[in-house]
């Protein structure tokens, strides 16, 4: 049966996926092809495509008018697929070996068709798992680097910069940040879901002002601060690998912003995967190599690149990493604390079978999480947050 696919959205299946790509000549016409939706995010349909007869094929990605884990009841614009899409091109541009390839956009139907990386695995279950990425820390060290200077002031000419931040501008996508990571979490608010072990807790934080006010701060940096491109959801959910590879996926939540939320959300994740297996200490090495790539890559590209006479002015490059780094750790505990206690969890966290054991890692990602937002500007080296974690 031929199904009529056109110009209007429609969310496809799996069998409408082949058709679509067999129409668009993404696929060899003289083969048969198997399709599975594999989407376990949380917004997007996600079609497998391989030839029956085995081997590579491609990755059909659909965005849908609402978020899929919640519902219809919770819209969303179709956009943010076409700005996904955009942002990829642009990352390959500087780090074309950590993004995926992008073989197609259609922008009325909100599809993007992307190179298949079934053969590599997601770093979050790769990391629960037990197993050990050497090459990890340093690609994304390098990808944060390189993405985030060369879309920065830094590197563009002030028109060009400000074409970018209009191009990018994601208001949606960043609403559901905004509400999901830097208010409801801190308020009694109906999208948090916490076990009845962390009430008591929870109530400490939504009684804290000092706290409230700190995060507060943080909020008004990611409304108001066009650094860079950020990636925008920076997990380890959205980063794939093998002991070769790392290719970091999904900037849906791409946008203009304060450019250590992307370091803090790699951060703060890196932390969950220690939380889960605390015996890999590996997961704390990761986080370091994140760091200190970012600050030797992005120093480099600071003295090689920029026409700004005052990147020449001593102090300034140093100011402006210290900047990234309090940044970063502030935003890392803000994701420590959502990702707990929010809407949007993390099966580091939740996957811990032993009640006692979940209930321990979960107040410790609490703990941690309102000393790096309070914190966040006296503790000044990444030996310094190494230790505060241990403490805990
Ligand atoms: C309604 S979306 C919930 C979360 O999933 C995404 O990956 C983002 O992290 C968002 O906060
Ligand atoms: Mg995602």
């Amino acid at each position: 049966m031929t199904i009529q696919i056109t110009n209007h959205y429609q969310a496809l299946t799996e069998i409408d996926a082949i058709q679509y790509a067999l129409e668009k000549n993404l696929l060899e016409a003289n083969q048969d092809y198997t399709c599975k939706e594999i989407g376990d995010g949380n917004l997007n349909l996600v079609f497998h495509i391989t030839p029956t007869t085995g081997g590579t094929g491609i990755i059909l990605k659909q965005a849908l008018p609402y978020a899929k884990v919640v519902g219809e009841s919770w819209p969303l614009t179709l956009e943010r697929a076409y700005i996904e899409a955009s942002a990829l091109q642009w990352q390959a541009t500087f780090v074309p070996t950590l993004v995926p390839k992008v073989f197609h956009i259609d922008k009325q139907l909100a599809i993007t068709v992307l190179e298949d990386l079934s053969n590599l695995t997601i770093l979050r279950t790769g990391l629960l798992n037990g197993n050990t990425y050497p090459k990890v820390g340093k690609d994304i060290g390098t990808f944060l680097a390189e993405t985030l200077y060369h879309t920065s002031d830094y590197a563009l000419h002030p028109f060009e910069k400000k074409k970018q931040v209009k191009r990018f501008s994601n208001p949606e996508l960043c609403k559901i940040t905004e509400d999901l990571v830097f208010t409801d979490p801190f308020f009694d608010s109906e999208t948090n879901n916490f076990e009845v072990e962390l009430k008591e807790q929870v109530e400490s934080i939504w009684a804290n002002d000092l706290l409230k006010l700190e995060v507060a701060k943080l909020k008004k940096q990611f409304l108001t601060e066009t650094e860079a491109l950020l990636h925008g959801d920076l997990h380890t959910g959205s980063v794939f690998v093998n002991e070769n590879r790392t290719i970091v996926i999904d900037p849906e939540f791409a946008f203009y912003g304060p450019i250590g939320f992307d370091i803090g959300q790699v951060f703060a994740n890196l932390l969950f995967a220690y939380l889960h297996h605390p015996e890999k200490i590996d997961r704390l090495q990761t986080l370091q190599e994140v760091w200190e790539t970012y600050y030797q890559s992005f120093t480099d590209l600071w003295n090689k690149g920029t026409e700004d006479p005052y990147t020449k002015v001593e102090g300034y490059l140093p100011f402006t990493l210290t900047k990234h780094w309090e940044d970063a750790l502030g935003f890392a505990g803000c994701e420590a604390i959502r990702r707990t206690i929010g809407l949007a969890h993390v099966a580091d966290l939740d996957s811990i079978k032993n009640q006692n054991q979940r209930i321990h890692a979960k107040l410790v990602s609490l703990k941690i999480g309102q000393r790096l937002i309070l914190e966040r500007k006296s503790i000044t080296s990444i030996q310094e947050l190494l230790s505060l974690i241990h403490q805990e």
